[in-house]
């Protein structure tokens, strides 16, 4: 019997690499989306647009904000596997959102966890949870599962419930259920709101000849940059294990968000080179001398966290998971992508 997903989040980067990573697994995928004033399915409607898969994907409407959405389509569907990836995401938001971004993540994962705690037909259902590496805040790099968490944003803190309560359904009650601690996962689909999609998505109208700056915060924060489609596969293998587990995913790799700038400009041979300080800092075109950089406060956060590296030897070693994209090969693979699908309006 084909085994059943269900996916929350799935218009989202994750939820769509993952709804096709498990179609072509050959799992019926079930996905859950909000209700939204506008389209918020543009990542997975290429999935509905194949006739192959008519039969195998299909969304509900849901919300982690309500609970009985989310037991009624348990109970319907009756998935082997939930992978809760739904969550207000971005961590600068949720200095504004503090309420809403504790109640989705928080909340959200406790709602799903009781829904699959109180199930009237007692299937095993193995549950996914989209933890972090937010979680472990300013802690010294490299940060493993052992690593002490000093979550520093309400995300962050509401991630680490979200953490917590996993782990305590699955001692409490013996559920199947794993916290994948996934390290930045970038990819042509990553909102363009966070800081790699928006550089490259600028680099790309720049290439078309765009005459814009781009205004950024803290140039010298650092993350282990991975690719999004190599860390969604991490999820799967968590759940075929025998014993549930958490697993650090990284690539034990950082860089700035100033090398990343370089690096995505590179690969339209502009130079970039930096001046000033500050919030004067600029950065420029080492030969027409253009400036395309600018510092803007609105970016910095309340807390900002200064360095994330992750060591992923245990999921090396236990789910023979390892990244198979390198820095340089995913900041090329968006820029190009950026380049491409310039103007389009349908292009996932
Ligand atoms: P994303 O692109 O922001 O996607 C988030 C998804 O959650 C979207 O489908 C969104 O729907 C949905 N959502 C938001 N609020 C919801 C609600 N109240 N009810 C139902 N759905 C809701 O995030 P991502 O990058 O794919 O990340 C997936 C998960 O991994 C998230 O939980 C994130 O916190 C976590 N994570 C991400 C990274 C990373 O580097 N990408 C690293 C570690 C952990 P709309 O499309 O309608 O907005
Ligand atoms: O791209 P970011 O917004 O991602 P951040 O905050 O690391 O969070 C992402 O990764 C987490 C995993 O560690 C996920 F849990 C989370 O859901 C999300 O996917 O910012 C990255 C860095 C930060 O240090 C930020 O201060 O870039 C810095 N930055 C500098 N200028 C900027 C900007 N970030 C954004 N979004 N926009 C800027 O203009």
């Amino acid at each position: 019997m084909k085994k059943i997903a269900l996916i929350t989040g799935v218009t989202g980067q994750d939820g769509s690499y993952l709804a096709e990573f498990l179609l072509k697994k050959d799992y019926k995928v079930f996905g859950i989306k909000r209700r939204s004033s506008s389209f918020n399915t543009k990542r997975i409607d290429h999935i509905y647009d194949k006739k192959e898969l008519k039969d195998k994907f299909q969304v509900f409407y849901g919300d982690l904000l309500d609970g009985s959405s989310l037991l009624n389509i348990i109970e319907e569907i009756k998935p082997d596997e939930i992978y809760n990836l739904a969550a207000q995401s971005h961590v600068r938001t949720s200095f504004d959102v503090p309420e809403y971004t504790t109640d989705v993540n928080a909340l959200g994962t406790l709602r799903l966890l009781e829904a699959i705690r109180r199930l009237k037909n007692k299937k095993k259902i193995k549950f996914y949870q989209a933890s972090t590496s937010e979680i472990f805040g300013n802690t010294t790099s490299p940060q493993s599962e052992k690593t002490p968490f000093k979550p520093a944003s309400p995300y962050a803190i509401s991630k680490l419930y979200a953490y917590w309560i996993t782990k305590n359904y699955r001692d409490a009650y013996n559920i199947f259920a794993v916290n994948g601690i996934l390290f930045n996962h970038e990819g042509c689909r990553r909102g363009e709101t966070f800081v790699t999609r928006k550089i490259t998505s600028a680099v790309a109208r720049i290439f078309h000849g765009s005459n814009e700056k781009i205004f950024l915060g803290n140039l010298n924060a650092k993350r282990d940059w991975g690719d999004a489609e190599d860390y969604t596969e991490s999820m799967w293998k968590m759940l075929q294990q025998k014993k549930p587990d958490d697993y650090v995913i990284a690539t034990g790799k950082s860089y700035s968000v100033r090398e990343f700038v370089r690096e995505a400009f590179s690969n339209i041979n502009i130079n970039i080179k930096w001046k000033g300080s500050g919030l004067n800092e600029y950065g420029y075109d080492s030969k027409s001398k253009k400036v395309y950089i600018k510092i803007s406060k609105i970016y910095f956060r309340p807390t900002e966290v200064y360095e994330l590296r992750g060591d992923p030897r245990k999921a090396k070693k236990v789910l023979k998971w390892k990244p198979k994209t390198d820095f340089k090969e995913m900041v090329k693979k968006m820029v190009n992508f950026d380049i491409d699908n310039y103007g389009k309006t349908n292009f996932y």
